[in-house]
């Protein structure tokens, strides 16, 4: 199987290695690790493998990554790093897909409190360079749905590419992806805890952004096709959104 975004995933992995001291495995549940299916016509099948990773650091809840490949489409790398909410942090966002008509690139480091500048200020001061940087040398993705906008950052970098597009992708994606993520393990690094008061309203905040995810997670469709709506369900809800309904008293 060819997996057109592991370089990605690669570097990603093993930078979080490297700057996180405290880094941790992150228990993925049973069925969700690996999951293949047959997709295409009975005459000529196609084989289409899902894989998950994760883990957890002093700082972030969750780091996990969802991957798809079939050969030659689709190809997903989905990366979520999801804070600790007695942290301020945002979250970090990649969403890296190839279709039969082209890449879909979606890159941010996205906040948990959109309307508060306390929250939203030192990461912006940082990431506006990087997302001026790179977006001139990419073009516009196109219109999203304005019930995203509390969810999204100033710095969203977003972009389709036509599949034989390879340059683009060295010389500006890649170097854009390495740099969101430094940036972020950066912010990670030199966090500190916050009030209790606080994490209660980063949590709430965290809480919007995830149901938000889950609800209109744009993947559902395809991998109900792959494998059934009552594994997608489990796999959107039990993994790649997991945060849990309620804190603990
Ligand atoms: N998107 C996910 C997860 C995926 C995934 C968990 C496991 O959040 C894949 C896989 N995204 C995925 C696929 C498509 C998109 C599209 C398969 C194509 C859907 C299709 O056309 O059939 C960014 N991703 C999109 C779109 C946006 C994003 C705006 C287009 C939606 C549309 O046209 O309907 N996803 C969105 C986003 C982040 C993100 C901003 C974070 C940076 O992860």
């Amino acid at each position: 199987m060819n997996w057109f975004w592991q370089p990605y995933l690669d570097h990603a992995q093993q930078r979080l290695k490297e700057r996180l001291s405290t880094i941790q495995p992150y228990a993925i549940p049973e069925g969700f690790r690996e999951r293949r299916a047959q997709t295409g016509s009975k005459a000529r099948p196609v084989e289409v493998v899902t894989r998950s990773w994760a883990v957890k650091a002093r700082g972030i809840r969750q780091a996990r990554a969802a991957c798809v490949a079939a050969d030659p489409t689709p190809q997903v790398l989905n990366l979520v790093i999801n804070p600790d909410h007695h942290y301020e942090l945002p979250f970090f966002g990649a969403d890296l897909v190839t279709l039969a008509g082209g890449h879909l690139l979606a890159l941010d480091l996205q906040p948990v409190l959109k309307q508060d500048s306390h929250h939203t200020a030192p990461v912006w001061e940082q990431l506006e360079p990087i997302f001026q940087r790179w977006r001139h040398r990419l073009p516009d993705g196109g219109p999203i749905p304005a019930e995203a906008q509390p969810y999204f950052s100033d710095g969203f970098l977003w972009t389709r590419l036509p599949l034989g597009e390879t340059t683009l992708l060295d010389e500006a994606v890649f170097p854009a992806f390495r740099e969101y993520l430094d940036l972020y393990l950066d912010l990670v690094t030199a966090a500190e805890p916050v009030s209790e008061e606080r994490s209660l309203l980063l949590f709430a905040g965290q809480r919007r952004y995830t149901d938000y995810r889950a609800e209109k997670d744009p993947a559902r469709g395809m991998l109900s096709r792959f494998y059934g709506p009552a594994w997608t369900e489990a796999y959107i809800h039990d993994f790649l959104f997991d945060l849990p309904p309620h804190l603990r008293a």
